[in-house]
This record gives structure tokens, C-alpha cells and sequence, in this order.
């Protein structure tokens, strides 16, 4: 009924009881069994051993750094990096023979799983209206039809140009200027829906929308606060970096509705001794906040601090703040104005538990806030992230050794791609030095983020969309309604490694462009290629793959960027270009990064070091370059949490067995979900009040300015969370978030606080 919905799987879902512990034997042999089913042995070993080592390449899955110095020689890896690995580097491989059996009808029937799983992409597809196929194309005849459709338009900003965050510096740089110098800032990226409230928060509150740490930070801090993140399945390797941390006598306070088991305890899968003894209790106290419950909870302990600070002392560090910071009295002025007793109840945590989160924050001399999806993806989102910076501003604890922020980014890359100017509202500076560098006129105008290209799509102002990456149609919110757009659309483009249903969901003509992936070898006219990316804590490195390309047809993202570009010069766009000198030889391109943006100093010898370089960041030195060249408290208000009576609030999680949209198996190992995705988390005396029976399929609605959007067929699964508190999987559950709701100042998905009811289930 939906073709461009998850479809049901098998729908066998089953659930027991979810795991109090993380990683140890089961991840080694779920890893094992991931490359054994996907990969050749040889390129499985062989890459194993590069991934994330000096001079390999950069696992394509998260954006958590690697060590500075030693580095595992067994690996330094995790579970799901190698699923992320093995998903990239699957021995499949599919073409237009495989086009020819499937059509697009019938494969719109497939899962996820198997959409991916049917291999790797070999050679540049087009599909044409009145088709029901996808066909091969040369890459020639794709780049001058791409380029004539684009010429084709009287106004750019009909064109969009999304990115997701896999993208390498040098791809996301070029692809930058390819839409500028054809004349639009359309540029979304998966950051809109991601970290993008972080970044404005951070920005405007220290100057830099960019974590402030190092993995030494988090090794040797006295107490880390983890909001909102599910470290133990989309941030492994930050489990040892927080056992190191426990084990230097630090404490470890976990914020979410959910009890994770990553968060939980951790056993080291590198560490003999830790396998046999059962591994490290990781968090001291787990605050289990109702969803959005943290500006609330942040202020009724700010609030305590503040108490203390006024009968005893020792909590405010005045000098910093005198020194350093702008706000301070308003701040407290509002403080003073809260309800204690408001706060602690709209939170949903016990008083003493907060009275120990308390304690332990007055105690440490350092203190850092480390969080994710659960804070970045509300209405108030920004206001999440600035009130985590005022709690660390009034101890001070910015800035200085052990303390800081750190927002764990999502993407490999998805930083770097931010850094290299994929942004719909880069500053004017960048569009001087850009103009600059390549003799083209930089357009000015604000382009379209995530949600306004929906929009864009659905109502008819732009006709052609291009996708660096990505699956927009699933990442996105509100399905139907980008779904709409999709079919609208003259042209739609997708540079892809494996085949989603952002392809099936066609426009009069959709393209996909195979593209090699970061394990692979790249070899251009000057020889072996290399990229560079950027990690979650602002270290830039050099990437370079090992592997045989999967198909000789395959080529660089660099080198699709540049064949459009290069294409597009005889419709007289981007004349003064010389995408071919910078195909030929990447260090080309490094050298224009060098000149157009700030902190890429002698770039092609920084990006040779093994371990790669720090991109400058004043907050580590107390130097905040924002317009105040202080650090700012804020005031924000209170978010409303009433629920009305009958509705749940729900919020959009991964499973530990995806990555984003790619399932990599159905089911989730540590939520003790088996055969199946359509769940609804829920606590079961909610079940019992509603009617149903624990294991009942259900339908879900949320209504939004009198519209409805329902979901159909999920399973409730009881669970330890807060009452009225849902939790449900990324992307089955997008189709319920409107597109309407998401942060007013950035345009972030709220697709952690839906308002939805559950409702009997219709035969659908
Ligand atoms: N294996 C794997 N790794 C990944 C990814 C993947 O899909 N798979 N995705 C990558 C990407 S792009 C990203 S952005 C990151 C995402 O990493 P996370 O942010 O860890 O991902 P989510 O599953 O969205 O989990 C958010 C957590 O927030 C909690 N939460 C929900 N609402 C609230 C709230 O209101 N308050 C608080 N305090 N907590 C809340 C949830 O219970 C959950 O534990 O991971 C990256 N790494
Ligand atoms: N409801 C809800 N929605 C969400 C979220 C949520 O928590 N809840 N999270 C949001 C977040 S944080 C994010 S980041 C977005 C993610 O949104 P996207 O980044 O758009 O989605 P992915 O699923 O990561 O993209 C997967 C596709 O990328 C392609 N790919 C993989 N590797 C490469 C490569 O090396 N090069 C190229 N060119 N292509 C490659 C493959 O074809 C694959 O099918 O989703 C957002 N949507
Ligand atoms: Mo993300």
C-alpha cells in the first residue's frame, strides 16, 4: 500500500528480556559470523587489520576517534564497524542483469535487509520514466544528461544537492563548489537531522559549534555525565575509552529513559582478563529521565548546586566565570525563579537520586558532558545543548584538563563534511575565499535544509535532486510527504555503494552512480589516492583503502564530482574550474581547501602525519570566538511536557543491528529483540491502562494540525522506561513525524518526541 515504507519483514518479532551487560564473547562472535557471511576471508583479515590503523582507512562507521598513540594490533575496531565493513566489502555485487530480473515494482516489495544485502552496486543505472527498470548508462552519457537537466533550469535554486556524512573531505569540498558555482546554497546534509541543534548551541554559547575534548579528556576526567547516547551500539569504542576513565577512579552518571546495556556494563572484548571475570560496571547512576525530561533535570540540579554554592561555597568558579563568561547573574536570577519541586517532578527523577548526581558534580575537580540524539533531536534542542554548557560553565569545567564538551557525532565524517562548507548557510567569508580560489561567483542566498527541500520537492520549486550518499527518502521525516516529492521531481541522482529505497522511489528519470567505498584502493592519473576525514573530536587524518575495487566501473566520489563539473562547462558553469588538474591528483584539491578554509595550514604535510592533525579550537584554551569573545550562560525555558490524556510520548532509537537505514539483521541483541523491527517499547502497567496485552500488535497515529499519520502492525514489548514514554525504531517509524515539527531555529526533526496514541489494529 506504501511502496515507499519499510515494508513488514517476516514479522515474527519476538522479545525476552533485554541485557544488563555489553560487547565481550557475544560481539567477537557476531562480528565473526558478519565478515564470514559477507566477506571474503582474505579482504576480511587483510582489511581488519587497516581499519583505523595510521595510514589505513577510516571505518566507515562512526565518528569516535582513534588513539593518538598506540593503537590495538589486533584491531582497533568494534562489532559494529566490522558489520559496517562487511556491509561495504559483501562479496555480491549487482548490475544491470540483476535490474533486468527485478523490477523496480517488485523490488519495492523487498526489506531493507535484502535491498542491501543484494550487493554492492557495479555500474552506473538510469531509469526512465514509463520504465519499470533500471538500465546501465555510461558514465559519460549520465554526466552530460545530469549536466543538460541541469542547464536546463532558469533558476539554480531549483536544483538540491544533499550530503550525507561518509563523504571525505576533498568529495564534500568539490561537491560544495559544484552547486555554488552552478549557483545554489541547496545544500542539506544528514546534519540537519542530527547534530545540528549542537552546533548552533555550541556556537553561539563558546564559538565553536565543535566538541572541545580529547580521548585523553574522558580517560582522565573525575566524572562524565552521558546524555542521551547509546554508546554500546553506535559508539563502541567509546565504552573503553569510559572504562579507562572508571578505572583512573573517574564516575560515570548515565541520563536516558531507556536502561542501555552498553551503559550498563561493558567487558572488553581486547581484554582476557575482562572476558573471564565479566567486564566493568560502567555508570555509578542511572538517571532514567522521562523523554525531554533534561532541561528540567539540568536545572533542578543547577538549582541544588546553587544552594550549596550559597551556604557553604566551593561550587561556582567565580574567577573563570568573571574571567571568561557573559550571563552569569541573569542566569542565576532564573535559577532563582524555577520550582525546585516542579522541575524534580517534570523530570521524573527521584530526589535522591539527583541529590547524588549533585554530590558527585560538587565534588569533581573535572567534569565532562558528553551526549547524542536523545538532546540534539527536539523542538528544543538548542536549548538542550545550552543548558548542558551552562551546567559546565558554572564549575568551570571548560577549558581546562578532563573537562568539557563533547557532542558524539553520528557519521564518519559527517564533521569534516561541515568544516568543507556542506551548509546551506556558510558564512561570507567562505563564499570570498571560495570566489577567490576558483574565479566564480558564490551565490549568497540561504539555501534548503533537510525539511525546506521536502517542502520544496512536495510543492513543486525544485525539479532535480542530487544525493552524495545517503538514503534521504528513509532518513528523512514524514515519508509520505518527502515520498510525494520524490515522484514529482524531473531528475533525481543518487551516488551510491548499495542499492535503498531512496532509488525505488523514483523521478521522470533517477540515476545511480556507483561509487567505491573507503576500503577500496583509488588509484587516478597520478597513482594511489587518499582522503581525509574529520572525527568527533576535530583531529583530521588521512583515509586509504586496501581493497580491489568491487567493479573496475566503479569510480571516487571525487571523480563523479568532477565529471559533473567538468560536464557542465559547455553550458558555460564553473568555466574557471580545473576539475580534471584536481581528479588527476587529490593533493590538488587539498591545496584549494588549504586556501578557502581556515585551520588546513600546510595541509597535503599535516593530513602525511600517521596520526593525522588537531584542527585550532579556541574553547581548549578558554578563547571563545563567538561575537561576545565570551563564553555566554543562557536562560532557556522550561519545554512543555504535558502529555494529553490517552497519548504516549514516543521517541525514534536505533537497534543495534542497523546503521541508520541499512538493517543489517532483524532484531536487536541488547533490547532482547529477536526476527522482527516493528516494536513499540513500552512499561507495561501503560499496556495494561490501555487496554492491550503485552506481545499485541497495534496501530500508532500522531495527530498535528489536524492531520493524521498512522503506522501500522508494531508489537508492544514491555520495558523498564518511564511511564508514557515510547521508544520505536529509525526509519519504520519516521512516517509518524510530521514534517512540521522540528526545531525552529535549525529545522531539526523532532523525531524523539512525537505525540502519538495506540490504537486497535485495522487490517491495513
Ligand atoms: N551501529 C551504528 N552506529 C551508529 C549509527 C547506527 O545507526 N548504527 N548511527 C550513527 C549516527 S548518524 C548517529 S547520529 C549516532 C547516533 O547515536 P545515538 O544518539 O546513541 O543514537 P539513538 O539510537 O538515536 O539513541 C539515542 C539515545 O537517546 C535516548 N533518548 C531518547 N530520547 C531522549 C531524551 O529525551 N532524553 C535523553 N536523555 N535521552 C533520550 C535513547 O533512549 C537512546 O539511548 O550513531 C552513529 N553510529
Ligand atoms: N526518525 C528518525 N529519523 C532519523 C534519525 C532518528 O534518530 N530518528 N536520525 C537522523 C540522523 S542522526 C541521520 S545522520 C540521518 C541519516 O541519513 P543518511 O545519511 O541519508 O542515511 P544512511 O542510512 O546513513 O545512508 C545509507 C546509504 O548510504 C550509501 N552509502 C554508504 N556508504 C557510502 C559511501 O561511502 N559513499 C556513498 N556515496 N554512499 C554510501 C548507501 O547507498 C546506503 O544505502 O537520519 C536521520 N533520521
Ligand atoms: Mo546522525
Amino acid at each position: 500500500m506504501h511502496p515507499h515504507r519499510y515494508p513488514d519483514p517476516n514479522d515474527q518479532v519476538t522479545y525476552t528480556d533485554p541485557k544488563s551487560k555489553s560487547v565481550g564473547f557475544p560481539a567477537i562472535w557476531s562480528s565473526l559470523k558478519h565478515m564470514k557471511r559477507y566477506m571474503d576471508w582474505p579482504d576480511a583479515l587483510k582489511s581488519s587489520l587497516k581499519m583505523n590503523q595510521k595510514g589505513g582507512f577510516d571505518c566507515p562507521g562512526c565518528a569516535w576517534p582513534d588513539p593518538d598513540d598506540d593503537r590495538s594490533r589486533v584491531g582497533e575496531y568494534c562489532e559494529n564497524g566490522i558489520k559496517a565493513l562487511a556491509e561495504e566489502s559483501s562479496f555480491n555485487v549487482i548490475g544491470s542483469e540483476f535490474f533486468k530480473k527485478h523490477s523496480i515494482s517488485e523490488l519495492r516489495k523487498w526489506d531493507e535487509r535484502a535491498l542491501s544485502k543484494a550487493g554492492r552496486l557495479k555500474e552506473p543505472l538510469i531509469y526512465k520514466k514509463g520504465h519499470d527498470h533500471y538500465e546501465s548508462i555510461t558514465w559519460e552519457e549520465a554526466f552530460s544528461r545530469i549536466s543538460d537537466q541541469l542547464a536546463s533550469y532558469t533558476d539554480p535554486n531549483q536544483a538540491i544537492f544533499y550530503t550525507s556524512g561518509r563523504t571525505s573531505n576533498e568529495a564534500a569540498f568539490l561537491y560544495g563548489l559544484l552547486a555554488r558555482s552552478y549557483g545554489t546554497n541547496n545544500l542539506p546534509d544528514c546534519s540537519n537531522m542530527c547534530h545540528e541543534t549542537s552546533g548552533r548551541g555550541l556556537s553561539e554559547t563558546l564559538g565553536i559549534g565543535k566538541g572541545s575534548i580529547t580521548l585523553d579528556d574522558i580517560h582522565q576526567s573525575e566524572l562524565i555525565l552521558v546524555i542521551g547516547q547509546n554508546p554500546g551500539t553506535n559508539h563502541p569504542r567509546m565504552l573503553s575509552a569510559l572504562e579507562k576513565c572508571k578505572k583512573n577512579g573517574g564516575k560515570i552518571i548515565a541520563i536516558n529513559p531507556l536502561k542501555e546495556a552498553g551503559l550498563v556494563q561493558y567487558t572488553n572484548p581486547q581484554s582476557p582478563w575482562g572476558l573471564m571475570t565479566g567486564g566493568t560496571d560502567l555508570s555509578d547512576l542511572y538517571l532514567q529521565v522521562v523523554i525531554n525530561g533534561d532541561i528540567p533535570l539540568l536545572k533542578a540540579v543547577m538549582i541544588k548546586l546553587l544552594e550549596i554554592e550559597s551556604s557553604v561555597g566551593g561550587i561556582v568558579d567565580h574567577d573563570f566565570i568573571n574571567e571568561h563568561t557573559l550571563g552569569y547573574d541573569a542566569f542565576v536570577e532564573e535559577m532563582k525563579n524555577q520550582d525546585l519541586q516542579e522541575c524534580i517532578a517534570l523530570s521524573g527523577i527521584d530526589e535522591k537520586e539527583i541529590d547524588q548526581a549533585v554530590a558527585w558534580i560538587a565534588d569533581s575537580k573535572s567534569m565532562i558532558i558528553c551526549w547524542a540524539m536523545g538532546i540534539t533531536q527536539h523542538l528544543n534542542g538548542v536549548q538542550n545543548v545550552r543548558e548542558i554548557v551552562n551546567l559546565l560553565l558554572l564549575r568551570g569545567a571548560i577549558g581546562k584538563k578532563g573537562s568539557g564538551v563533547c557532542p558524539v557525532r553520528g557519521h564518519s565524517n559527517v564533521q569534516g563534511d561541515r568544516t568543507m562548507g556542506i551548509w546551506e548557510k556558510m558564512p561570507t567569508a567562505f563564499h570570498e575565499k571560495l570566489e577567490k580560489a576558483f574565479g566564480i561567483s558564490s551565490p549568497r542566498e540561504e539555501g534548503y535544509h533537510t525539511v525546506s527541500a521536502i517542502e520544496a520537492m512536495a510543492d513543486g520549486r525544485a525539479k532535480f535532486f542530487m544525493s552524495m550518499g545517503g538514503n534521504f527518502l528513509s532518513a528523512v521525516p514524514d515519508t509520505d510527504r518527502c515520498a510525494v516529492g520524490f515522484e514529482k521531481i524531473d531528475m533525481q541522482v543518487h551516488v551510491s555503494t548499495k542499492l535503498n529505497r531512496s532509488h525505488l522511489i523514483t523521478g521522470a528519470e533517477s540515476i545511480i552512480l556507483p561509487v567505491l567505498g573507503r576500503s577500496e584502493i583509488d588509484v587516478q592519473d597520478s597513482g594511489y589516492q587518499f582522503v581525509s576525514v574529520e572525527n568527533s573530536m576535530g583531529i583530521v587524518h588521512s583515509s586509504k583503502g586496501v581493497l580491489p575495487p568491487k567493479s573496475s566501473n566503479l569510480k571516487s566520489e571525487v571523480a563523479v564530482v568532477c565529471g559533473i563539473g567538468h560536464a557542465l562547462k559547455k553550458h558555460k558553469v564553473g568555466s574557471s574550474i580545473n576539475w580534471d588538474k584536481m581528479v588527476r591528483d587529490y593533493d590538488k584539491v587539498r591545496d584549494k581547501i588549504e586556501e578557502v578554509i581556515p585551520g588546513f595550514d600546510d595541509y597535503n604535510v599535516q593530513v602525511r602525519k600517521p596520526a593525522g592533525f588537531y584542527l585550532p579550537n579556541g574553547v581548549k584554551k578558554r578563547k571563545f570566538n563567538n561575537s561576545h569573545q565570551k563564553a555566554l550562560f543562557t536562560v532557556n525555558a522550561l519545554p512543555e511536557l504535558s502529555i494529553p490524556s490517552g497519548k504516549f510520548r514516543l521517541g525514534t532509537v536505533r537497534s543495534h543491528d542497523q546503521y541508520n537505514t541499512t538493517i543489517y539483521e532483524y532484531g536487536d541483541r541488547y533490547r532482547g529483540i529477536k526476527a522482527g523491527r516493528k516494536v513499540v517499547f513500552i512499561h507495561p502497567e501503560d499496556i495494561l491502562e490501555s487496554g492491550f496485552r503485552a506481545g499485541e500488535r497495534i496501530d500508532l497515529f500522531s495527530e498535528y494540525k489536524n492531520e493524521r499519520r498512522t503506522v501500522y502492525g508494531f508489537t508492544l514489548v514491555p520495558y523498564d522506561l518511564p511511564r508514557r514514554c515510547l521508544m520505536a525504531y529509525f526509519p519504520e517509524a519516521n512516517p509518524l513525524v510530521p514534517i512540521q515539527l522540528c526545531n525552529p531555529i535549525t529545522g531539526t526533526p523532532a523525531s524523539k518526541n512525537i505525540i502519538v496514541e495506540l490504537v486497535k489494529r485495522q487490517n491495513t
